[in-house]
Parts: C-alpha cells; structure tokens; sequence
C-alpha cells in the first residue's frame, strides 16, 4: 500500500500526507458523528472525564466551547471504525507491521474564533519513550489552513530520536517545547486527509482565528507487541486493537 518511496520518506522526513483519503459518503457520516459530540459538548458539565473545554484569560474553562474529547474512541465507539479504516490501516501496516493497537484518541473540534489544539510538542514526550515504532495520526475531517488552524511540523527533527524539553504552561493545558519557525512547515490539506508522522516528529499548530471549525482526530498506533508502561492494553481504556493477523 505505500511504495519504497514513501517508506523512505517516513522514514528520512518524519511524515506523510494523503490528500482526501477520506471522502464523499463516508468523510460526510463521520463529520455527522463530530457534529453530534459538539452538540452534546454544548450540555456536558465542566469536569466531565474525556471532555475538556477552551480556557478564559483567567485559564477557567469555557463551557460549551469545546476544546477536546480524550478517548473519543471510549466515548463514543463509532469512531473506532475511523481508527480502522482499510486505507489507514494499510498504510500503517506498511510502517509497522500486521498487528497494530491504537491508543490515545483525541477529537479536536477547534471551533470558530479561539478554537485551539496543541502547541509545539514531540508526542513521544507524553509517552515517556523514543521508540520510533509508534506512527501518529491526524484525520482532518475538515479543510485546513493556517487560519483555522492547520498542523505544523519540522520535517527530519524526528532522526535524532532525542525528547526535547518540554514545559508546562497555565494558559493552555499541555507541555510545549520552542521550535524555530523558519524551520517549521504548514500541513495545509483538503477535507479527508491523513497525516502520519513518527512520534518523535516535532510539530504543534495554530490556534483558530477564522470563522469556520476545523474538526481532526489524533491518534496514535503502535504494534501491537509494544508494550508501552503508561498506556497497557487491558489496563488502559483506550488502547484498542485494531488489526490482527496472527495470535500475539
Ligand atoms: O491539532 C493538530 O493538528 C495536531 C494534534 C496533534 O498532533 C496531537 O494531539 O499531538
């Protein structure tokens, strides 16, 4: 499913991108099923497990402006399909092999005016590990842009397989690092595109100033064989399995 070609720049490069790999009929249920959860966000109360809200000035959450769903997949089950769908799971099998688990989902629905996700980051840094065997994933279900808030990545800064500093910051809800931004490039992409990069990829992206949302999910799969402390399968809820081919 993926040629030498892009193997090779998964590998030198850090990332992939398939433009409209999600589309017509099936891109417009999933968008259905996004469209309900916000929907839903707008009754959910703050401090509500899985959901997370965008924070005010004085860094209290805004309720009904939603910033993330985590474990979208445990929440709301009919996205494990998006998980599995053949197109990925062809392309990640490529990468890492047939018996793939994935862990860690997220739904970004980055609402109109103020809608954020994730500063600069390697996703290795929140799983305490440098493996370059975990291949993250970002779904953008919607156009994305440097103004609604499109990815950002720095191409080759995975090679070095080296977690950089990361700091907390109040004003938003995760760890960031500093990246030089003429090193940066924007993942700009048409509605259904996928984006996979190792999970040692720096990359992190901006905030929404536009008018439209910009829904994604990440995630991130690992071979099934990878333990991973933080995240078991079993003892962690969501971790699933999504393709097996032989008993492990
Ligand atoms: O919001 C995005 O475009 C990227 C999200 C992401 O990569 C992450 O959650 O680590």
């Amino acid at each position: 499913m993926l040629t030498n070609q892009e193997i090779q720049q998964f590998h030198e490069e850090g990332y992939l991108i398939f433009e409209s790999l999600i589309c017509g009929e099936k891109l417009k249920s999933y968008v259905a099923i996004f469209d309900e959860l916000v929907e839903r966000s707008r009754e959910v109360s703050i401090g509500t497990p899985h959901w997370s809200f965008e924070l005010d000035d004085d860094h209290q959450q805004i309720a009904g402006f939603l910033h993330k769903i985590q474990g979208v997949c445990v929440v709301e089950p009919r996205i494990l399909s998006l998980a599995k769908e053949p197109e990925i799971l062809a392309r990640i099998e490529a990468l890492i092999g047939k018996n793939i688990d994935v862990f860690g989902t997220k739904f970004f629905p980055k609402l109109p005016n103020g809608g954020t996700s994730v500063n600069w980051h390697q996703d290795n840094f929140y799983f305490g590990t440098n493996t370059s065997q975990i291949v993250s994933c970002g779904i953008y279900l919607q156009d994305a842009d440097a103004e609604n808030g499109c990815l950002r990545i720095v191409p080759k800064s995975h090679t070095a397989q080296v977690i950089a500093e990361h700091h907390r910051n109040a004003k938003t809800y995760g760890s960031w690092t500093v990246v030089d931004d003429s090193e940066a490039v924007d993942v700009s992409v048409l509605a259904g595109s996928v984006v996979l990069f190792s999970a040692n990829l720096l990359h992190g992206s901006y905030d929404n100033r536009s008018t439209r949302s910009r829904y994604s999910t990440a995630w991130h799969y690992t071979p099934a064989e990878l333990a991973l402390e933080r995240f078991p399968r079993g003892g962690y809820k969501d971790r699933h399995i999504v393709c097996r081919h032989e008993e492990s």
